[in-house]
């Protein structure tokens, strides 16, 4: 039994109060049976949940943050990368960087999964600014000091397909109490397809921060995993104007945007020891975050009836928007 613990701003909060709240919420189950919460518009899984209402309720942001944000599967480990490299160039050249022996996600920590599920209060007043953390939330459910202060987000997202195929990828790999690992693709489609998926729905995350890129340019940059894919020179300029510091002349001159790239690119990152082995605190090896890293991947593993299916949903909701994805290479 836990007791009350003071927050930030200094609100008592007794912990027992959020495992009643979690009990109240709706319930519905992941792609491979795991248990899903419905919160402030987004299906959180059992180890993001407690720290989803935490984060939303107690953390403070500062106008030096910098959120990472996607729908898990979209290239958040490589946003991680390149984001902390942008940010710390001047201290670490690329043959120092701590990129070379710590993974990306122990790098820059989600909010959900890991600074607010290991404590609900965590002390990240002590962190230097620029603060860097990342986040599966979607826009709307971001806590209001996020939305509201000067603080930078960058949004990564990919094609659906790509998503959907990785993720069922990584699903797979785990072997947990009381759920069935996920042998078949077509597997309680029907949920996938209604948007039931971890941080899901799909839709509802990529829309939220695309038309909050579009209302606030200068605070919410909006990236396309494919894009990276085929100028990462080009958005790794974008990432440090939108964080207020541009690669000056000199850096252009004398190669940092292809060093910090090469750095981070698949191949580099996913042959280091230290993200060939290991554990995520999540549970998860560090070598589930890299497997094949190709756009349009999705056909060796997606039927097209199916591919046509989820397209045609996510097409339908995203109508108007102006958002599209580029599904093959
Ligand atoms: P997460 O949400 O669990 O952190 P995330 O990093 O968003 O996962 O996505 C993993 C995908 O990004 C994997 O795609 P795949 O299953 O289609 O292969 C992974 O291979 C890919 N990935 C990881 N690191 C990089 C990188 N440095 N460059 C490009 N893609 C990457």
């Amino acid at each position: 039994m836990e007791t009350t613990t003071i927050s930030s701003n200094g609100e008592s909060v007794p912990r027992d109060e959020i495992q009643d709240l979690v009990a109240g919420f709706p319930c519905g189950k992941n792609w491979d049976g795991a248990p899903l919460y419905f919160y402030k518009g987004v299906w959180y899984p059992l180890l993001a949940i407690k720290g989803a209402i935490s984060f939303q309720q107690h953390f403070i942001a500062r106008d030096t943050d910098i959120i990472l944000a996607s729908m898990p599967k979209s290239g958040t480990t490589w946003l991680k990368a390149l984001a902390f490299s942008v940010v710390n160039r001047s201290i670490y050249s690329p043959t120092e960087s701590p990129l070379l022996t710590t993974p990306p996600h122990d790098l820059v920590h989600f909010f959900e999964m890991d600074l607010y599920s290991k404590h609900q209060l965590p002390d990240l007043e002590q962190l230097a600014s620029p603060r860097i953390f990342s986040s599966h939330s979607h826009y709307e459910t971001l806590p209001p000091s996020i939305r509201d202060s000067g603080c930078k987000i960058v949004y990564i997202c990919r094609n659906p397909l790509d998503q959907l195929v990785s993720s069922f990828h990584f699903v797979g790999k785990f072997k947990r109490e009381n759920v069935k690992p996920l042998t078949s693709i077509d597997e309680d489609f029907d949920n996938v397809c209604i948007g039931i998926r971890s941080f899901g729905p799909f839709w509802d995350s990529v829309l939220g921060y695309w038309k909050a890129s579009l209302e606030r340019p200068d605070k919410v940059l909006f990236l396309k995993y494919e894009d990276l894919k085929e100028d990462i020179i080009f958005y790794l300029k974008k990432v440090a104007e939108l964080l207020g510091i541009p690669f000056t002349e000199k850096e252009e001159k004398d190669g940092v945007i292809e060093e910090i790239s090469s750095l981070c690119s698949f191949d580099n990152l996913r042959n280091l020891e230290v993200n060939r082995s290991g554990v995520h605190p999540s549970g998860t090896p560090n070598s589930a975050f890299f497997r094949k890293a190709k756009v349009g991947d999705w056909c060796n593993d997606l039927p097209p009836s199916m591919a046509e299916r989820f397209l045609k949903i996510v097409e339908e909701t995203l109508a108007g928007s102006g958002l599209s994805f580029k599904v093959s290479e």
